[in-house]
């Protein structure tokens, strides 16, 4: 299949998502193209089958705001015709879904048909979503999708709750490929950050209030009391500055790393002991994922998606949103013990392996196909 591919290009977890997406399907013979205003962070060196489209908006005096998803439209028409494109998968409902909308008529007009699959992810709906003023098009822009996608039972619940949509809406969880961590290096990284033996603890995020990073240093600060322990933060957003600047006046200061954006965090995580994920909401927890991936278990909110991921006493465990408390005590009741740490390891493992690429790639092929046939 030929399939034109749009995200947002970002750290975030759904350009994650879109990248990795588009690398498994150029692997299985797919071609793809990437179409955004940058090239993915996550967007490893293009080969013959992996191709990135630039959508540029130029700055016109006359307009206050420039018209971001009229310049995509334009951009999908033109790819579409010139590559031949069979569908388009567009992640987030506004503006890529209402963008792939308006290109599809501007096609349809010119007899060509162009299908899309929308994948929601979370911060769409559960964010954006409930400002009232974005709710006509975000229900449009789903009601008028071949397909529809959510990454999680929770999610596909919320949008109903939130939108006016009654069509169908298709789990497809967010997925990672178990082949690709390994825990040959984590001597060096813990020699680095742990030198002393301590349990080393890690979070990851765009530091957005939604992520609550504050709970993670609260939890931190309890678990180290009770025994040594380093805290690592990965990420950059609106929070980091002040939480950054907080703990350094802080007398654990000493024990906490700021590392910034990581393109591959993986190289961190597989040496850590625990992962924290403290969100207000989130509709699945990629970030998560990627650690269950590299054996850390996860200490987390229980909120949206997150015990869809987080199996509670399997691969970690699971408290209440803002309750530092239960989360700290969790946290030690994990790494207290070598035995139950290992026990913690296997089961994160474990439950990764129901989301590798390899069972989730196949959901979103068939649908692609799916969509194909229907115009057939
Ligand atoms: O987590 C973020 O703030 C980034 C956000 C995004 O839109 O990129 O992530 C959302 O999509 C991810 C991929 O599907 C999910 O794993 C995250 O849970 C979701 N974030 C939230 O719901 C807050």
């Amino acid at each position: 299949m030929r399939i034109g591919i749009v995200c947002y290009p970002t750290f975030g977890g759904s350009g994650v998502v879109a990248t990795e997406l588009g690398h498994a399907l150029a692997a299985k013979g797919h071609v793809v193209h990437f179409i955004t205003y940058q090239q993915p962070v996550r967007l490893r060196p293009l080969d013959g089958s992996v191709h990135y489209h630039e959508v540029r908006v130029s700055d016109y005096p006359l307009f206050d705001y420039q018209p971001y998803e009229l310049v995509l439209s334009s951009k999908l028409v033109d790819v579409a015709k010139y590559e031949k494109l069979d569908l388009l998968h567009v992640h987030y409902a506004i503006p890529h879904a209402s963008a792939a909308y308006m290109a599809q008529r501007i096609l349809e007009a010119q007899g060509i048909r162009l299908p899309f699959v929308t994948t929601l992810h979370g911060t769409d709906i559960t964010l954006v979503g409930r400002d009232p003023s974005f709710e006509p098009v975000i229900s449009f822009a789903i009601e008028q999708s071949n397909a529809v996608t959510a990454v999680s039972e929770s999610l596909k619940r919320d949008t109903y709750e939130h939108f006016h949509v009654k069509r169908e809406i298709h789990v497809v969880p967010n997925f990672v490929c178990i082949d690709q961590y390994s825990r040959s290096n984590t001597a060096t990284i813990r020699a680095r950050y742990a030198p002393n033996g301590e349990r080393l603890l890690v979070h990851v995020s765009n530091f957005r209030p939604v992520k609550r990073v504050d709970d993670v240093v609260e939890v931190f600060k309890r678990v180290r009391a009770k025994m040594p322990a380093k805290l690592l933060l990965i990420g950059d957003g609106p929070d980091r500055q002040r939480i950054e600047t907080a703990c350094r006046q802080s007398e654990f200061g000493g024990d906490v790393q700021f590392l910034g954006k990581l393109t591959v965090p993986e190289d961190v995580l597989v040496a850590c002991d625990l992962f924290l994920l403290t969100s207000e909401t989130e509709s699945f927890g990629l970030a998560a994922l990627e650690a269950m991936a590299c054996g850390v278990p996860v200490v987390s909110s229980n909120t949206g998606g997150t015990p869809e991921v987080n199996r509670d006493g399997v691969s970690g465990l699971l408290s209440p949103v803002g309750d530092v408390d239960a989360m700290s005590a969790n946290a030690l009741k994990i790494l207290g013990d070598d035995a139950t740490l290992a026990r913690y390891r296997e089961g994160a493992l474990t439950e990764a392996k129901r989301f590798d690429v390899n069972k989730v790639l196949p959901m979103y092929e068939a649908l692609y196909k799916q969509v194909i046939e229907a115009g057939t």
